[in-house]
This record gives structure tokens, C-alpha cells and sequence, in this order.
């Protein structure tokens, strides 16, 4: 399968967060990378990982870090491609400062930013960039958005038919 997306993440303590966007990609068969690359630590790794992924055919870059999270601006610094910055809650400003680090960059070189721990819309989005390009991945895009719709409005009609309190009886 033909890797399209590359999900970095500054330390395995990001792994259990940011799996949830390789389960999206996993859910929508689309092939990608998955690395341990950091920003500071492993500055040098990191820019000849990002340098290298046009090549070898990798279309979007997701980038995961906490703290002064700086990784997902270095790849958009190195990268041609749309890069998605995750903001991994931090424990001292509980992702605050990840957030700020990861929004906030210079005119020129933007990061489409996901909201404070949100690697499954980061996922999603890297779906819907390439599903513009790709009939059949915007199908079934369209299936899951519809599908998602549905469980809405199920949730909506059994709330009339019982009244809030024993929706939220029937929820417990
Ligand atoms: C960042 O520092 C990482 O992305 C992680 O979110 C945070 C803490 O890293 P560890 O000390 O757990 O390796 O670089």
C-alpha cells in the first residue's frame, strides 16, 4: 500500500494520543508512516525524515507534540505539502502552551492546527485533503459523514420519544 501520510510525534509519550490518527487512516485504507521524531532531541533526524517524504510519495504530514511544541512548524518549514499540527496536552499548562507553539507561525508558513489533543481530527483531516483529489476516497468520505449524521439524529429522535430524563437513565 502506497504511503501517503507521515504521523511524527516528538516522544512515544504521544503514541497512546496519537494513534487515534493512524486508527482514521487505518478505517479509510490509506497507507502511512509512523515515527518518533522530535523537534529538539532529534533536530538533524527530523529535518532529513521531513526532506526526504516527497520522494517517497508522502502527500500530508501530521505532527504531534506537547510542551514547546515546535515539531509540526519545523515540517511545514521543510515540507511543500499540507502539515496538521496536533497540540499534545501538556502537564504543566495543559496543552496551552502546545497549542500556541503549534497555531501560531509565521505568514508563509502555515500549520493547519487541530484543537488541544484532537488526533483524530487531524486524521480526518488528512483524509478530506486527499479525498479532493480522489473520487473514490471522497465516497466514501461522503459514507462516513452520513453515517455520523445518522447516529445524531438517532440520538435526537430517542431523546423526544423519552423526554431528557430518561434518555439519560437509558445512557447510564
Ligand atoms: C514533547 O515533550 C513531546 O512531544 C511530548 O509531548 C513532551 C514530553 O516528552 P517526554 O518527556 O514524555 O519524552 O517534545
Amino acid at each position: 500500500m502506497t504511503k501517503l501520510v507521515a504521523i511524527l510525534m516528538g516522544s512515544d509519550s504521544d503514541l497512546e494520543l496519537m494513534k487515534g490518527a493512524a486508527q482514521v487512516l487505518d478505517q479509510f485504507d490509506i497507507g502511512y508512516e509512523i515515527n518518533v521524531l522530535s523537534a529538539h532531541r532529534t533536530p538533524k533526524e527530523t529535518t532529513e525524515y521531513v526532506d526526504a517524504a516527497p520522494k517517497k510519495g508522502i502527500k500530508v504530514i501530521i505532527a504531534g507534540a506537547g510542551g514547546a511544541a515546535h515539531l509540526a512548524g519545523v515540517c511545514a518549514a521543510h515540507f511543500g505539502g499540507p502539515v496538521i499540527g496536533v497540540p499534545v496536552e501538556s502537564k504543566a499548562l495543559k496543552g496551552l502552551d502546545s497549542l500556541l507553539s503549534t497555531v501560531q507561525m509565521p505568514p508563509g508558513v502555515p500549520v493547519a492546527t487541530v484543537g488541544i489533543n484532537a488526533a483524530k481530527n487531524a486524521g480526518l483531516l488528512a483524509v478530506k485533503i486527499l479525498a479532493a483529489s480522489d473520487e473514490s476516497l471522497s465516497q466514501k468520505l461522503n459514507d462516513y459523514m452520513k453515517k455520523q449524521t445518522d447516529k445524531v439524529l438517532e440520538k435526537n429522535n430517542k431523546l423526544r420519544d423519552l423526554g431528557f430524563e430518561k434518555y439519560l437513565k437509558s445512557k447510564i
